[in-house]
Formats: C-alpha cells, sequence, structure tokens
C-alpha cells in the first residue's frame, strides 16, 4: 500500500534523513521523503496503521498528518 504524508517542520536534508529514518525504523515500511513539497511518500509491506506513521513522524520532532 502506499500512503502520501504531508510533513511540517523540516527545514533541511538532515530533517529529511530523520524523518526518514524515522518512518524505516516501522516494520514494513520504506519511506521517501521529499523537502521541497514537505510530503512523505510511504510504501507498506505490511498493513501498518496511520496513527503508527503519524507518531512516528512526531516522535522525530515534526508534525504529519496523512493526506
Ligand atoms: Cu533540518
Amino acid at each position: 500500500m502506499k500512503k502520501t504524508l504531508k510533513v511540517d517542520g523540516m527545514m533541511c536534508k538532515h530533517c529529511v534523513a530523520h524523518v526518514t529514518k524515522a518512518l524505516n525504523a516501522i516494520p514494513g515500511v520504506t519511506a521517501e521523503v521529499d523537502l521541497q513539497s514537505g510530503t512523505a511518500t510511504v510504501e507498506t509491506a505490511l498493513p501498518v496503521p496511520d496513527e503508527a506513521l503519524v507518531k512516528a513522524v512526531t516522535e522525530a520532532g515534526y508534525e504529519a498528518k496523512v493526506i
């Protein structure tokens, strides 16, 4: 499954790396984060609840919502 998250608060490529790492830490998730658009495209091999994705990004220090 593919999901897109809007991520607020990313300012540089370090933020991108931080968010990518946080999302990829969830089992079954492969994330690609785009700084320009402030979005994360998430590919899930397993069913992953939206809240888990949002929580991972929030815990990394950014704001996210599934769009
Ligand atoms: Cu940054």
